[in-house]
């Protein structure tokens, strides 16, 4: 081959001169410097930057997968100690960039759920939860014959996390040993939002069709409940022979708003997967009720009685025994693809006069939804009531225009004061109610309630205005409940409630409650991951965080036809 000769390069060495390699040196380190600091300046989704500038920022994580990062963290919990103790685990940390924290942080959270999974199989397999200090099962009296609630309430949490070895072991216990013929007294609302809510969406994340098969013929046992003159279901039900009554202390045999109003999402699922629309039925005819029947102030009180269809005590709480109705009741709309305007107008109206009726600003300047007896405030907000900031963010941007911001606004106040009622005590765990009366903000003032049951409420609200704002606040709020239950819940044998928020030497309570696993370690897993695990425009949280996906709406409806709910194409 001829090599033309150029002008001013001679053959040997290309011909340049000392001070010409200098310059042309010059100009190609330049160069390299340039094209690798434009790195730094393109968009986080373009391929190159995520080659070359970290293979752990932003790590992809789909659902069921795992991530490079966590593989670099071992899965003993020992180690996860030690990260947040200053121990060895810290040396980990400290090489870990600021970039990185965040994924690192996510990254612990798998092996506090490993932590509180290995133990409950460890000592109290296929029994419904684990009794960490005495090292044995809890049966209880909610789930009647029913077992492995914490089984149930974790295969979700374990496919998502990527832990599959133990979502296999999970789903075997189901398919062999999840016996649904069973006799004794089951709680309605706990069996379907634990045992319906966790089969479901096993089933809508893995396909699995042995989860499907369980959750219709569970969701067939609970139908007899709903055999009473207003169709409004009986709290307790024996799932062996159908008979159903109401909770001993429920006031004059009545049922309860957060119970009979927290199956809208499961049934509508249930009949979608069974054709069955019996499902649908049973629920909507509790919704006609519901908005027949008067209201106080335009506020529903928690009792009424299955027999008559009225209201029996005149007490309102978006806490325990109301809570889930209002989360249901947006969510029943988010989750029927916006279609479902019954529910919109419902949601919107009880808002309203919760805002008039029990909204509150303490002296402090802490906004908190204070409880309504017959008319009297009682200025207390129980933990349960920590949902609430969460919720009413989801609903902001359907909201009529002009209240979008202000809504946005009220779940960031009182996500604020839920925060508040964490910080303010010495383990920086929240009460199970706090009161804002008698120079108390935020605090408990009676005895009985300053427990905490490893509850995640709280959690819950960060993780959905993280999702919302993206204010970073969220993200440190949650590290702060991580780092406490650490510190405070973790024992030798899985995690515990603990019976004393204030008192910083905790005694615990022996119990690692089945919506731990299923709720606060889910919750706080989200909280650190992208937006697009489970993303909100596709999947809602039922009330034990058990993610069901949106039903979209048929070509039909999309055109203006009407269509029943529970008829939709999933697709
Ligand atoms: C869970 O079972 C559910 O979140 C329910 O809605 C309320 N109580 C517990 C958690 O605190």
């Amino acid at each position: 081959m001829v090599f033309r000769k150029l002008p001013g390069v001679s053959a040997s060495g290309m011909g340049l001169r000392l001070s010409q390699k200098f310059v042309f040196l010059l100009f190609l380190s330049g160069l390299v410097t340039l094209c690798f600091g434009a790195l730094f300046f393109l968009p986080d989704s373009v391929r190159l930057k995520r080659i070359f500038l970290s293979k752990n920022e932003n790590p992809a994580v789909t659902v069921g997968s795992d991530n490079e990062l966590s593989k670099k963290v071992p899965g003993d919990p020992e180690h996860l100690r030690a990260g947040l103790k200053g121990g060895e685990g810290a040396n980990v940390k400290l090489k870990v960039s600021r970039k990185d924290e965040r994924a690192f942080k996510k990254c612990l959270l798998k092996p506090m759920m490993k932590f509180a999974w290995d133990n409950y199989k460890r000592y109290a397999w296929g029994q419904n939860e684990l009794r960490p200090l005495t090292r044995n099962g809890h049966i209880g009296n909610m789930f009647g014959g029913l077992r492995g609630a914490s089984i149930v309430d974790s295969l979700d949490t374990l496919y998502i996390m990527g832990l599959m070895e133990e979502y296999e072991e999970a789903k075997e216990w189901v398919q062999n040993n999840l016996n649904l013929i069973s006799n004794g007294e089951a709680s309605l609302f706990e069996v379907n939002i634990r045992y319906v809510g966790g089969l479901l969406s096993a089933y809508y994340l893995t396909g699995a069709e042995i989860f499907k098969q369980k959750v219709v013929e569970l969701g067939e046992k609970l139908l007899p409940a709903f055999n009473t003159p207003t169709g409004i279901p009986r709290g307790v039900i024996n799932l062996g022979s159908g008979t159903s009554w109401s909770w001993g202390w429920a006031s004059a045999g009545s049922s309860i708003l957060a119970e009979f109003g927290t199956l809208h999402l499961e049934f509508l699922h249930l009949s979608q997967l069974s054709g069955n629309p019996l499902f649908t039925e049973k629920v909507m005819n509790i919704r006609k009720l519901l908005n027949k029947i008067e209201k106080p102030h335009g506020l529903y009180p928690n009792f009424l009685s299955p027999v008559s269809g009225n209201w029996v005590q005149h007490h309102v709480s978006i806490g325990g025994l109301g809570d889930s109705f209002y989360e249901y009741l947006i969510k029943s709309y988010l989750m029927s693809d916006k279609t479902d305007q019954e529910a919109k107008k419902m949601y919107y109206s009880a808002m309203e006069a919760i805002e008039t009726n029990l909204v509150q600003k303490s002296p402090g300047g802490l906004t908190y939804v204070a409880e309504w007896r017959g008319g009297i405030l009682d200025h207390k907000m129980g933990h349960l009531a920590c949902f609430s900031g969460g919720m009413i963010g989801i609903g902001a941007d359907d909201g009529p225009t002009e209240q979008r911001q202000h809504y946005l606004d009220l779940a960031a106040e009182i996500t604020h004061t839920c925060h508040e009622s964490y910080s303010r005590s010495a383990t920086k765990l929240g009460p199970e109610a706090f009161r804002f009366d008698a120079g108390a903000e935020a605090t408990a003032t009676r005895l009985s309630d300053r427990y905490y049951i490893l509850r995640p409420e709280v959690i819950e609200s960060y993780m959905y205005m993280w999702r919302l704002t993206h204010d970073p606040k969220y993200r440190e709020w949650g590290w702060e409940a991580v780092e406490a239950l650490e510190k405070h819940c973790r024992v030798d044998a899985g995690f515990s409630g603990i019976r004393d928020v204030y008192a910083s030497t905790v005694s615990h309570d022996n119990m690692q409650q089945s919506f731990f696993l299923s709720e606060t370690l889910k919750y706080l897993y989200l909280l650190f991951s992208d937006d697009d695990l489970l993303p909100l425009e596709d999947w809602v949280f039922n009330t034990e965080a058990h993610p069901l996906p949106v039903i979209r709406k048929t070509c039909l409806q999309e055109h203006g036809a009407k269509h029943d709910h529970g008829q939709t194409d999933l697709e």
